[in-house]
């Protein structure tokens, strides 16, 4: 009888600590040996893939997804679901994603929110998921649900400083941060001053400048600079970890760095829209410009290089996709939605800010590896695509590592290096449930030619393709962030200062 369900053989395994030549064995959906090439006989196991020295890593983990949310950024609605944006995450080497609960002002229970969310994602995921609570009303109810949340498998909130619907006050934010110091929950947070970019739409509109292309006149590197610092801020005084996500500038990458140096908590995430989408996609042709809308706006290719570095000297913990989809011809919940005949072009204060990118994150940026090994090491790019936000999140070693007995069988095969010929990434060719992509055109040479979400074959790029099920997917309960660095201990006095 076999004594394994599968074993990928040949490949050269690369996790965020190591390089080797080694042969895996899975059984039971866990990792069950790593042995030394050529140590295992095929015979062991019912299925055999070779990997012919193709890179074995990590299934990835993307720690920042937006799926079947509300309007909440401006109008329209996400327009993949959990089946389509779980399906096209596996379809690109991603085997977990933390997707978002998003609790509206008028919420009045985080736990009701949770359910609801439980109820779209239950039977639908290709991928093991969770979430992050999304909170924008922290009411005294609110807050006392956190320890419950804690008990649910719940260990991190995002918070917002911008938008309408979300924007919390500093004392509102001071609130949070103490909660989630005394529950262990790590506070993610959205760091652009909403009050100043909502001062400069007002003034860009009323010299009539409505288009695309100036949603990044009104958000300036400023508008990030200044509330990442002051997130950092209020995070020091009450001594606990947060997490600036989705860092687009080098001036607020440094604030992350000078705070990191003085040993605070900080950690801090940035996105391939950050490190290959600039500011002049937003000046597309007609109202194309608007398929690059997303918060912050892509900088300039001045910046590309500081955001490289920034994920090359740790101040970038990790690094998410942002998914956050909106099909581009939708006039009613799209990108589209804005435009009417007195706006041909819309308003640019209105258009759906998002854009998708869960099945693009992995082979975009090892593909410019490939290109260029100077950018990141494939050990780097392991830890701050998988292991990292495992951490973060309280899902490691379970996910985002490869120990033997321990780790869930999550796996992405690539191509041995620099086999494949260039190709343009093309939407017709990905599996989201939108009609663009904004990456379209910009060459690859890498993609994930196996996937495999505990012990199962889900993507096989030169067989059947999609391969995963509908369903296969489970929610994974996470525990305290094991990155959670200095966390404040004892009370929280204010009699300390
Ligand atoms: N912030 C996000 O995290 N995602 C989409 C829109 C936004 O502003
Ligand atoms: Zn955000
Ligand atoms: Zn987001």
């Amino acid at each position: 009888m076999a004594s394994f369900d599968l074993l990928i053989l040949n490949g050269l395994v690369v996790t965020a600590s190591d390089i080797g030549h080694y042969d895996i064995a899975i059984k039971d959906e866990k990792i069950a040996l790593l042995a030394p090439k050529g140590s295992l006989a095929e015979t062991q196991a019912k299925k055999v893939i070779d990997a012919e020295g193709g890179y074995v890593m990590p299934g990835g983990v993307d720690a920042h997804v937006h799926l079947e949310e509300p309007p909440l950024f401006g109008k329209g609605r996400s327009s993949d679901t959990y089946e389509t944006g779980t399906r096209s995450a596996i379809c690109g080497g991603t085997t977990t994603v933390i997707t978002f609960a998003p609790q509206s002002k008028n919420d009045p229970s985080l736990l009701s929110v949770l359910e609801s969310t439980h109820q779209k994602a239950q039977n639908n995921c290709y991928t093991d998921y969770s979430f992050h609570i999304l909170l924008s009303n922290p009411s005294p109810s609110v807050l006392n649900e956190f320890p419950t949340l804690r008990q649910k498998g719940i260990s991190s909130l995002k918070i917002y400083m911008t938008y309408e619907a979300l924007q919390l006050r500093d004392n509102e934010i001071l609130d949070v941060l103490l909660t989630a110091r005394q529950n262990s929950i790590t506070t993610m947070i959205h760091a652009e001053n909403g009050d100043i970019l909502s001062w400069m739409t007002n003034k860009l509109e009323e010299k009539g400048l409505f288009e695309p292309k100036y949603h990044a006149t009104s958000r300036p590197q400023l508008v990030e600079t200044e509330a990442t610092n002051r997130a950092i801020t209020l995070s020091e005084l009450i001594d606990t970890p947060m997490l600036i996500v989705h860092v687009s500038s080098p001036s607020a990458a440094e604030h992350i760095r000078n705070a990191q140096t003085r040993g605070l908590p900080l950690y801090a995430e940035t996105c391939p829209q950050y490190l290959f989408l600039t500011r002049s996609h937003l000046s597309l042709p007609s109202f194309h410009g608007a398929k690059h809308i997303c918060s912050p706006p892509p900088r300039t290719s001045a910046d590309h290089p500081q955001i490289w570095l920034s994920l090359r000297n740790h101040t970038f913990t990790i690094l998410s996709s942002d998914h956050c989809p909106f099909h581009y011809f939708d006039t009613e919940n799209g990108k589209s939605s804005v435009r009417t005949p007195e706006y041909p072009l819309g308003r640019f204060k209105y258009i759906p800010n998002g854009i998708p990118g869960i099945e693009t994150r992995l082979p975009l940026v090892l593909s410019a590896m490939e290109k260029d090994s100077k950018k990141l090491s494939l050990t780097k790019f392991v830890e701050v695509t998988s292991t990292n936000p495992a951490k973060l999140y309280g899902l490691y070693p379970r996910k985002g590592a490869l120990l033997p007995g321990i780790s869930d069988a999550d796996l992405v095969i690539w191509y041995p290096p620099n086999t494949l010929e260039e190709w343009p990434i093309r939407n017709e060719d990905l599996h989201h449930n939108v009609d663009y992509t904004p990456y379209e055109g910009m060459m690859v040479c890498q993609w994930p030619r196996w996937t495999v979400l505990r012990g199962k074959v889900v993507w096989e790029r030169e067989g059947e393709g999609l391969v995963g099920e509908k369903g296969w997917g489970r929610f994974v309960e996470r525990g305290e962030s094991t990155l959670g660095g200095r966390r404040g201990v004892g009370e929280w006095d204010v009699e300390a200062f």
